[in-house]
Order: C-alpha cells, then structure tokens, then sequence
C-alpha cells in the first residue's frame, strides 16, 4: 500500500514536472478599435444592427463594464496601453501630426517583451506612434507589420481642416516598406478586411508557438469606409456597416483560433482607444457617459472591454470592477510569464481583480486622466471618486452629419467630485458632501502633479 502510494505521489510529481516543463505560453491577441463607442456593440450597448461575434466573444470570455484609457485620443491611449505608463511619463500626447516626434525608445513596448521571451509578434492595423524608423513597429519589437503609420483622416481629403492636410498623402505600410503611398478612398475601403485576412494568415503559420497579435483596426475612425459586402447591411447607416464589418473581423480572428487548436489557450482582448468622437454626429459612435473623445469626461476615457482566456476568466462573467489600459501589460506578463520590462511603470498587475477573486482590490491608490499635457482629473484607486481639477472641455456645439464635421465649444468645469458608483454620467458635484473624500484626492492630485510636471 505504501509502495502504491509512493508510486502514484511519484508519478504526479513527473506529471507535473513535465506539464510545467512543456507547457505553452497562452498566446495573445489584441484588438484595440479606433474611436469605437461604448455602447457600439452587443452586449454593451443595443445598436440597431446585429453584432454576433462580439456578443459571444462576451458570452465565452468576460465583459468588463469599467474599464478605462487614461487619455481619450489616439497616440496617448495607444502609448499607454503599450507602455504600461501613462501619457505624463512617456510624453505622448494627443494624436501625433506627420513628422512629430515618436514614442521614446526608452519605454520598452508590450510587442519587445514579449518577442523578448521567444514569441512571435505582429501588427496589422494603425500604428500612430511615430513614423521615423527607430519609432516604427519594425522597431519597436514587431516581427511583421502591416496597416498606416497615421490616423485615417490624416491626409488631402480631409474636409476639418483642408488647408493643413490639402498636400499631404496617406501611406499604407507593410513590414516596414512603404506598399501603398497614396492610400485613396477605395484603399480605405480595405483596411479592416485586410487587417483581419493578416491577422488569420499569421494565425495559421504561428500556431505551434506562441504569439502576441495586436490588431488595432483602423475603423471605426472618420472618414468612415467598409467593403461592398457590408455596404447598407446594418440598415442603421454607414457607422453601423462598419461597426458590421469590423464584428465580422473579429468573428474571422475568432474562428483562426478555433480551427487552429488555440482557442483554450490563447487571452483575445477586444477594447477601443477612446470613446466616441460626438463631433461628427452620425459618423460617431455611442456612448451613455458625458461628452466624448478629446475629454477627461467617462464619454471620452470608459471604453467597452471583453476578455476572453478560459482559464482565468469565467465565461459569460460581468465585471464592475474599475481598471486602466496602462494595466493590461503588468497584467498580460504576470498571465504569459514573460517579464515585464526593468524600467519604472505605472500599470499594476490587476488578474486577481479581472478574475473576480474573492478578496481582491485594486492596487492603485489613484488614476490620473489627462487631455494632451493637461493633468485634469483623478480618480480613487477603488474606483469610486473621480475628482475634476477646473478645466475647458470641447463640447460639440453643432453636431456633423454624414462626413461633414460639426464645430466645438469651450465649455469650463469648475472643482467637481462625482460619485462615480451613485453617478457613472458625472452630473451632480457632491464635493460639500463629502469633504474628507476631496481632500484626500486633492492631496493625491498635488502629489500627482509634482511627481511628473514640476
Ligand atoms: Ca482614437
């Protein structure tokens, strides 16, 4: 009997031995929408038109309600994400303009670590971190590449400002080379297809060793273009065709790993870089926050985001737990193994919080949320507070329609601290209610501002 017993401990321990020895690191696919709206897709919002493979990629993996980018345009929310820190660190601001400056090489990306630890990395969709070649995905840690360097709109038929973009000509890049140097509005009409045929394409060839895929799709950005397949199929216009396209897109990613064997033990994140831009009325997306892109208002930084990774992450699960994108890195690397970089960051591994385990809390004793360098609001590491320092917001005055732009307005907020838990649309200031909670967060907030702007 004891013999038996032996035997069998002894077994166990060579299983494990070689399950951990042989084991392969989840792969990573990374999908991050451009200017896509809260309520965009089912189960998140109820649009007017279908969304099949985001609805079940919610129902296989877990929806999280309160996620949120620390800056609500372009270059800084795609830095952050990337970096792990947050836009006053790495200095990306805003949305870059050709021949600007690129994200400092210093701050190591999520695609260099993980090509550090033997996967194999790759990008097709919208870069926007730079156009120089050191700044370029080719290096900054991507194996292959494909998609702009640039916002789609950054080019001689933009009808905001046609003056400052009136010579200037759009480019579509693969691994590293210039494939496209005029991009024209029947190119547009490719670019998520072609972002999601890459994507199945790298998944085939990469499907006996672990990959890190990230795919920031191009749409739904303005100006708004989709394939003839889904050209009027939402019935809901335009915005709602390529809302369409892009849920078929990830449906196609989806169906790559299936047929692949990866879908157990690959982590698919679907989230979006800012909420929508309100300017352009029926081109924009939805929101049920206040204002949108451009703002430090929930419209502008609470994104929709779904996880899939079925060992870590409850099917169907619903989450009201709050965390930033500067999170996902420390988060992915304690998941994958791999080591995060030896530099200072400011996301904290948060995976005890996205797998709802009992106990867990947020790490952070507070966030920031910035418009370009501005520093203009804070919120409580638990999620509840959110205090805005007095600031000037765009608020669309005029809303666009079909294509053509509306026009902003300044408006001003003073001190405001909202309960975010009793008010997530920030509409009653409940600072002389609560003056314990302002002054700890104005505190934070001075604390905040001399560790990065003096
Ligand atoms: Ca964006």
């Amino acid at each position: 009997m004891r013999n038996k017993i032996i035997a069998s401990l002894f077994l166990g321990l060579l299983h494990f031995v070689a399950n951990t020895l042989c084991a392969t690191p989840p792969n990573v696919v990374l999908i991050f929408m451009d200017d896509a709206g809260y309520g965009d897709f089912h189960p998140f919002g109820n649009p007017p038109y279908a969304t099949p493979h985001v609805k079940r990629l919610a129902a296989e993996g877990g929806r999280f309600n309160r996620f949120f980018v620390p800056q609500a345009v372009c270059s800084a929310s795609r830095a952050a994400l990337l970096t792990g820190c947050y836009p006053e660190r790495t200095k990306m601001f805003g949305a870059l303009s050709p021949g600007e400056k690129g994200l400092d090489g210093k701050f190591s990306t999520m695609a260099e670590v993980f090509k550090k630890s033997g996967y194999a990395t790759a990008l097709f969709g919208k870069w926007h971190l730079g156009e120089e070649a050191a700044t370029r995905p080719a290096a900054r840690g991507f194996d292959e590449s494909a998609g702009l360097l640039l916002s789609n709109d950054m080019w001689d038929k933009n009808n905001r400002d046609p003056k400052k973009w009136a010579n200037y000509h759009l480019k579509f890049w693969t691994n590293d080379k210039v494939t496209c140097d005029r991009v024209t509005p029947e190119f547009q009409k490719t670019l998520t297809s072609q972002a999601a045929q890459a994507s199945v394409d790298f998944i085939q060839r990469h499907q006996a060793s672990p990959f890190f895929l990230y795919v920031p799709f191009s749409m739904p950005h303005v100006p708004l273009y989709c394939s003839e397949a889904f050209q009027n199929k939402s019935g809901a216009g335009l915005y709602g065709d390529v809302i369409m396209e892009l849920d078929d897109a990830i449906g196609q990613i989806m169906t790559a790993l299936k047929v692949n064997g990866l879908e157990e033990n690959t982590i698919v994140i679907v989230s979006s870089d800012n909420g929508p831009w309100l300017l352009w009325g029926n081109h924009a997306g939805q929101t049920p926050f206040r204002e949108g892109k451009t703002t430090s208002f929930n419209g502008g930084t609470q994104s929709p985001l779904i996880i899939k990774y079925p060992a870590k992450i409850k099917a169907g699960s619903s989450s009201d737990a709050m965390f930033c994108s500067i999170d996902l890195f420390p988060t992915l690397c304690s998941w994958t193994g791999v080591a995060l970089p030896s530099h200072e960051i400011d996301g904290k591994d948060v995976s005890s919080l996205m797998a709802g385990e009992t106990g867990s809390r947020n790490p952070h004793d507070y966030y920031s949320v910035t418009v370009g360098k501005d520093f203009q609001a804070i919120i409580s590491g638990d999620g509840r507070w959110k205090l805005h320092l007095p600031h000037l917001y765009n608020h669309p005055a005029k809303i666009g329609h079909d294509g053509r732009p509306g026009v902003y307005e300044d408006r001003k907020i003073p001190l405001s601290l909202f309960d975010l838990q009793q008010d997530p649309k920030e509409t009653t200031n409940v600072m002389k209610e609560n003056p314990q909670v302002l002054k700890q967060l104005q505190q934070l907030a001075q604390d905040h501002q001399k560790k990065f702007y003096e």
